[in-house]
């Protein structure tokens, strides 16, 4: 006869798998969000968590899930990810063994592979702090910037041009909202898919100023239902980036390897693990074969 082990229990793989399904459900159950999906703003909560990471400190990243607290969630690149927080607020109660900081990386994981992108391995050992160890505000990308903001912010926390350029074909995904960050629309046609569209798009459309009030964002000339932002232009005026947009526009496998490796880092950025890369973990999506 089995005898259940005493002490606290310890989650194994197929218990993160099951949050991961219950992510997974919620996400296909929860299809009147935005464009249907609530995919795009958990990624984008797993990955302001993570931005905040100052390599020369190690103060920031995903460890500690400061998001949950004021001053770290009103500042301004965070509005509107407490829609995210809140979808996932079911999910923590009912896996209280699992801190919030592990569970708003494994669902940004989770929205990346049920909105068909590749997959991106998973170790657990992210820890909640407390409102202390908050992160000042202006650490997170200004969209109204130019290629040297990017290089100091992607920079401090130890990224190169070709893995900014990598990054950012996540915008493939979501939108901007007027009562979030100001702007507004989406930038592809598929913006609950990833694809490497975003760089296509890019590459292949013509781009103008949108006249408006808001923000000075871009609009495509010829449908007018797609947008880009200042720090998205960057990518094609800057040299150095520019050739990385090429290849991932001519080569949607190698934009799946090189974000699956880059997202890897980024989500695991000044995390104190007590385990080695090896123990990473795969999640079976929706789409695997069972
Ligand atoms: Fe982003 N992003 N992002 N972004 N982002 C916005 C939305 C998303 C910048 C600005 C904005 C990354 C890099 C940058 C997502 C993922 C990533 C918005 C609209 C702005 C503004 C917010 C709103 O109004 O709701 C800037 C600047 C940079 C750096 O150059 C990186 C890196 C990632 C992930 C790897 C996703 C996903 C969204 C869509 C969110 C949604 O709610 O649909």
């Amino acid at each position: 006869k089995e005898v259940k082990p005493k002490g606290p229990f310890t989650p194994k793989f197929e218990d993160y798998q099951q949050v991961y399904n219950t992510v997974a459900k919620a996400l296909e159950e929860h299809d009147e969000y935005d464009d249907g999906s609530y995919g795009p703003v958990l990624l984008r909560l797993a990955w302001h968590a993570s931005g905040t990471y100052d390599k020369e400190t190690g103060t920031g990243g995903s460890n500690g899930a400061t998001m949950r607290f004021t001053p770290e969630g009103d500042h301004g690149a965070n509005a509107g990810l407490k829609a995210a927080r809140d979808f996932l607020d079911p999910i923590k109660e009912k896996f209280p063994w699992i801190s919030y900081s592990d569970l708003w990386i494994l669902s940004g994981i989770c929205a990346i592979q049920e909105m068909q992108g590749p997959h991106i391995p998973f170790r657990p050992g992210r820890t909640d702090r407390d409102v202390s160890f908050c992160t000042p505000d202006g650490r997170l990308p200004d969209a109204s910037q130019e290629q040297k903001h990017l290089r100091t912010i992607f920079g401090r926390m130890g990224f190169n041009d070709q893995e900014i350029v990598a990054l950012s074909g996540a915008h493939a995904l979501g939108r901007c909202h007027t009562d979030r960050s100001g702007y507004d629309g989406p930038w592809t046609f598929s913006p609950t898919t990833l694809t490497n569209d975003y760089y296509k798009l890019l590459i292949e459309e013509k781009w103008a100023w949108k006249k408006w009030s808001g923000p000075k964002q871009f609009e495509d000339v010829t449908t007018k239902s797609l947008m880009m932002l200042p720090t998205d232009m960057v990518l094609i005026k800057d040299k150095s980036f520019r050739q990385y947009v090429e290849k991932y526009a001519k080569d949607n496998d190698a934009f799946f390897k090189d974000f699956a490796d880059v997202v890897t880092r980024l989500f695991e950025l000044g995390v104190p693990f007590t385990t080695g890369e090896d123990a990473r973990w795969t999640f079976k999506s929706s789409f695997d074969e069972a």
